[in-house]
């Protein structure tokens, strides 16, 4: 294993490919299919453009990308893993201090491969969600990254894709094959988790889902980077390198929509949505329905309050807890609880259960501490233009199909209502059909002149790249 990435071989990697060639091969085998899944379910009519995009060519920390026009087709999809830790344990479960297996152990493998699955599912679905989006991109600043976002999520499903041909045979193959066969939204073979069904139909939902569902992505990731099976720790440890740039593009894509809202209000001395959105910018009450919907379908991919699951992933050393390693306790949980909330009748009332079983409760916990201060972030926006508006993270219990809540229904302040109190008041919650209508309105084409924003959006305060902001990001040919 180097630091420096292979870029001689057909597929890039840090793993010495080149010395198993029934590893190469099988590879080699998978990589046109993804092509062809690429050229059919990502980005659309984007295959002549340049983009200047990042290429990982080194797994150090410092200076690991190189930025340049690349056609995204031609971009090169690697296996980058971080460098092993010589000496490393299983830090976590039953077999804390055993050395940290390079082999899949027998009798974890399935649970092992599920988890692997589950997370490479996510990466080709989140593509598939936002391959229309270039079509009505705010700027060629955003384009870059929309695209920038893509070609990493597609390096992603490869990370998992070798886990899987590397380590599990015939069905790690197969499992592989069924990644590129599964599609977003499709009735017949859907994808695994919720959040990545839904339709991400226009720039506002990207950036809440960068925002959110992403970052489920990076806690997701440091979880398993932390896991016994040491080929899955170092590919997490490299993948979230690249998902810091994916929660940048929510956090301020998002932030820069409230700012300039709420700058064309104050300018105007305006509050009222109507006459808000008469202006070409998105209202306030809008952008805090998409809140609620995202935030609230990506509480869910943390799985059921109480999971059998998670406790065996844990005691078995498969997956830890957000920074397992910097916690100071025994990393066992055999005697430790944990809070969990639960509908008792009309009231939700807190339950100690096992921390073990908790552990995806306590892993949500962890998210919602870091989403509530990025939304802390766009609040600020807010208050410098003197609105009195404040953004808010619903209760967690709200909009929730997964765990103790699902079933219920939960106002955004945490109050549990009967069915036709919600029936009544869910469109002042959620997105309504009228609320996408209008946001599609505004994006109906593509902005690409250089240095031009569209009117919703404020410019961001740097370019990429310490390139200017009116840099041509993307050149169409
Ligand atoms: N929708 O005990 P339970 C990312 C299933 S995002 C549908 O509740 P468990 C990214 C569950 O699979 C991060 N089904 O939960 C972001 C199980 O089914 P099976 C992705 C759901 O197993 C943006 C059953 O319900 N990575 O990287 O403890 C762009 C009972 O399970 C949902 C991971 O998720 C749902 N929301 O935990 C690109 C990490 N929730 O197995 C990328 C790997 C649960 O009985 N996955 N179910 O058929 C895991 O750690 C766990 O599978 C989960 C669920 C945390 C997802």
């Amino acid at each position: 294993m180097t630091s420096t990435v292979n870029y001689g071989d057909k597929i890039p990697n840090n793993v010495d490919l080149g010395r198993d060639r029934v590893l190469q091969r099988a590879l080699e085998h998978w990589q046109p299919q993804y092509m062809g899944w690429w050229s059919d379910m990502g980005p659309t009519e984007s295959r002549i453009h340049d983009v200047y995009l990042r290429t990982a060519i080194s797994v150090e920390p410092e200076g690991w990308a190189v930025f340049d026009y690349v056609k995204m087709p031609e971009y090169r999809w690697g296996i980058l893993l971080a460098p092993p830790q010589a000496g490393r344990e299983v830090n976590f479960g039953v077999n804390k201090g055993r050395p940290a297996w390079n082999e899949v152990p027998g009798e974890h493998r399935s649970a092992l491969r599920r988890l692997i699955v589950t997370q490479g599912d996510t990466e080709p679905a989140s593509v598939e969600q936002q391959r229309m989006l270039g079509m009505s991109c705010p700027s060629l600043y955003d384009l870059r990254n929309i695209y920038q976002v893509n070609v990493e999520e597609g390096r992603h499903l490869w990370a998992m894709v070798y886990l899987l041909h590397r380590y599990f045979g015939r069905d790690g193959r197969e499992e592989a094959e069924a990644l590129l066969e599964r599609r977003s939204g499709d009735e017949d073979n859907p994808r695994i988790l919720g959040a990545f069904n839904e339709p991400t139909p226009d720039w506002l939902a990207f950036y809440m889902f960068t925002f959110f569902t992403d970052r489920d992505g990076k806690f997701q990731l440091a979880s398993l980077a932390e896991s016994g099976f040491d080929p899955l720790a170092r590919t997490c440890r490299f993948m979230l390198t690249e998902e810091a740039h994916h929660m940048f593009v929510g956090d301020t894509g998002a932030g820069r929509i409230v700012q300039r809202t709420a700058e064309v209000m104050a300018r105007n001395r305006i509050e009222n949505p109507d006459q808000v959105r008469d202006l070409g910018v998105i209202d306030l009450p809008t952008i805090q329905r998409y809140l609620n919907f995202h935030y609230s379908v990506t509480l869910d991919l943390f799985g059921s309050d109480v999971s059998s699951n998670a406790a065996n992933f844990f005691a078995s050393g498969l997956k830890g807890r957000y920074r397992e390693t910097a916690l100071h306790d025994d990393h066992v949980l055999t005697e430790a609880t944990y809070a969990v909330s639960e509908v008792a009748g009309a009231r939700l009332i807190n339950r100690e259960v096992p921390a073990l079983s908790a552990l995806n409760e306590r892993l949500r916990d962890d998210y919602i501490g870091e989403v509530q201060a990025g939304v802390d972030r766009w609040n600020r926006a807010i208050e410098r233009s003197g609105l009195p508006f404040k953004l808010t993270l619903p209760h967690k219990g709200f909009n929730r199909a997964i765990g103790n809540f699902a079933g219920h229904h939960i106002s955004p302040d945490g109050r549990v209502l009967t069915d036709d109190e919600w029936n009544g008041r869910r469109r002042e919650w959620l997105p309504s059909e009228k609320d996408y209508a209008f946001v599609q309105s505004l994006m109906s084409g593509r902005v690409v002149e250089l240095g031009k924003f569209a009117n919703w959006i404020a410019p961001p305060r740097t370019g990429i790249n310490n390139k200017p902001i009116d840099f041509e990001y993307v050149r169409f040919n």
